[in-house]
């Protein structure tokens, strides 16, 4: 049974910007329980590109994990540490890695100061039962040690749930982009045996969680909420700023992920390469696709295959085209050896599933703007827990259409389901988007989206994936009905 839902205060207003919050961050980061630190006129400190190497991070599997939400004092930038909230004690946190079909028990347990409150773990692109889906204000960790339990069971409408490279990250209401920036992020890879097993694997099957952060003078996470959206003018991947890594002439599988708050990457291979791309944010693609570029929004995947070979002694650099200066470097690959490359990409690769059901029902959400408070709204109205915006039936296929009526883009992600897209202004989807369950939605664009609602009754969500955006209350819920 669910439990009941407390209300966040008496304010419908989930604007944690508010006096009160200020208050008490001031007082937070007084006490020094909170890794926070107050805007500094400084710049933030500068490190030569491509001089540490990338780190891979641990890898979790089994049935049971535990994951400890603890302070941890990180090398993120040279001399002092960063002190992050982090999971067990890295960021990112411990990969998941788990074959589909299997179930596996996340135990979070809530180890941070107090004064982080209460969190609660969302995995991002499971098919997940409600109460284990990471609800913004219930099912949550409380502070002192407080645990809960999130159960994924791998399965999805009679099967196996799809391999796809997810991740998991805090999704606590009003503080999401926050706690995401303190370090509360890491990734979760379902193996999926019905994927074809030729791509590459083991070391050359790479995942990459970029980001951007600013640090203070003192290398301390600096975090000013913004409705706008929170960027940061240092990129990191897998917690490394612009780090290198060394490769073999022969082709590998990186896995991208945006876990940034607000920000935009457009991808690009340095002397000419391209990438191959294989999969999204739903697992792999009918076919591969070949990019020059790679747009993408926060929370966003491309799975891609990059081939080093003939590239022996040379140095290809991972750009962000959408950046200016030094964070147009991301990654630097070093082709240090020279291998036999017994991997290949076969021209077909995963069907996507069928939703050929004639939609049960059709609905609009439109992503906009509040004229007089500027407050996000979807469908007018902001983010209430007590209140259900869609109550779609089990077992059925939905048409949904997303609208960006403000003056900003959206990322839109609906919890629960991966989307096959039918239209993105009225164009057929491109290939690169065809299923997915995160979409960037520009100014004015709209997108149609075919849904199926299976096993999981309950209520779920749906928001902007910009996090401060979600904070300020553009997010809805819907509930699955029987
Ligand atoms: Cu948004």
């Amino acid at each position: 049974m669910r439990p009941p839902r407390p209300r966040h205060g008496t304010s419908v207003l989930h604007v944690p910007a508010a006096p009160a919050a200020a208050a008490l961050l001031l007082a937070l980061v007084t006490s020094g329980a909170m890794p926070w630190s107050p805007p500094v006129e400084a710049a933030s400190p500068r490190y030569p590109s491509f001089t540490r190497p990338l780190i891979i991070p641990k890898v979790r599997s089994g049935s049971a994990v535990t994951l400890r939400a603890k302070l941890a004092d990180v090398q993120i930038l040279p001399g002092r540490k960063t002190r992050m909230w982090t999971y067990d004690g890295t960021f990112p946190g411990p990969t998941i890695r788990q074959r589909t079909g299997r179930t596996t028990t996340v135990t979070l347990v809530n180890d941070l100061p107090a004064a982080a409150g209460s969190l609660t773990l969302h995995n991002h692109g499971n098919h997940s039962a409600s109460a284990s889906d990471g609800q913004p204000d219930a099912y949550l960790a409380e502070p002192g040690g407080g645990s809960t339990a999130y159960t994924y069971t791998g399965t999805e409408d009679g099967g196996n749930e799809r391999g796809a490279f997810q991740w998991y990250h805090d999704h606590r209401m009003d503080v999401t982009g926050r706690n995401v920036w303190m370090g509360l992020a890491g990734m979760y890879i379902i193996d999926d045996p019905a994927d074809p097993q030729t791509l590459p694997k083991g070391a050359f099957d790479v995942p990459l969680m970029v980001v951007d952060r600013s640090f203070d003078a003192g290398n301390q996470l600096r975090y000013a909420f913004d409705r706008d959206g929170v960027t940061g003018d240092v990129t990191l991947v897998n917690g490394v700023p612009q780090p290198y890594l060394a490769v073999a002439d022969r082709r590998y599988r990186l896995r991208i992920l945006n876990a940034s708050n607000a920000r935009s990457y457009t991808f690009a291979l340095s002397d000419g390469m391209s990438f191959l791309q294989i999969g999204t944010d739903s697992g792999l693609l009918p076919a591969p696709v070949r990019r020059t570029r790679i747009t993408l929004a926060p929370a966003e995947r491309a799975e891609v295959v990059v081939d080093f070979a003939g590239k022996l002694g040379k140095r290809v650099v991972l750009r962000d085209l959408a950046a200016d200066g030094p964070q147009r470097s991301v990654l630097q690959f070093r082709v240090t050896r020279h291998v036999r490359d017994d991997s290949s990409v076969p021209a077909t690769l995963r069907p996507l599933p069928v939703l050929d059901d004639a939609p049960a029902a059709e609905r609009t959400f439109s992503f906009g703007q509040a004229r007089l408070t500027g407050r996000w709204t979807i469908n007018d109205r902001g983010f209430d827990p007590m209140r259900v915006d869609a109550s779609p039936r089990l077992g059925t296929t939905e048409l949904w259409t997303f609208v960006n009526d403000s003056g900003a883009p959206h990322v839109v992600h609906v919890h629960g389901t991966d989307q096959l897209l039918v239209s993105r202004d009225g164009r057929p989807p491109a290939p690169y988007e065809a299923m997915k369950e995160s979409w960037p939605l520009g100014i004015g664009e709209t997108i149609t989206v075919k849904l199926k609602l299976t096993d999981n009754l309950g209520t779920f969500m749906l928001h902007c994936h910009i996090l401060e955006h979600e904070d300020a209350a553009m997010m809805a819920q819907y509930e699955v009905v029987p």
